[in-house]
């Protein structure tokens, strides 16, 4: 808590099914450093706050998979996107589309 302490907003736990929307604002809340894309950092953030075992290594998964133009971050609409089919398939996030 002490680190971060400039950034006090609660993170949200997902622990229901989530839309697509709701786990996009839910993803953001680990853009740290506010730049509004994902660096597998962030990612790791995210995946130890659901638990998620060797978090750091699943984080760099997720991102080979879904940063498409490799810049090393989820920075897009289409990669989010990807990152959202990921935590569906790969990491079995209830996430359900919803328009
Ligand atoms: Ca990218």
């Amino acid at each position: 808590m002490a680190i971060m302490s400039c950034f006090e907003v609660p993170v949200q736990q997902p622990d229901r099914d989530m839309s697509v929307q709701e786990f996009k604002v839910w993803i953001k809340q680990f853009d740290m450093d506010h730049d509004k894309r994902i660096s597998t950092e962030e990612l790791t953030e995210a995946l130890e706050s659901l638990h998620m075992w060797f978090s750091s290594w699943k984080a760099r998964r997720v991102m080979k998979d879904a940063d498409a133009d490799h810049t090393g971050f989820i920075d897009n609409k289409k990669e989010v996107e990807k990152l959202v089919k990921y935590a569906q398939q790969r990491l079995h996030m209830k996430i359900h589309q919803k328009s």
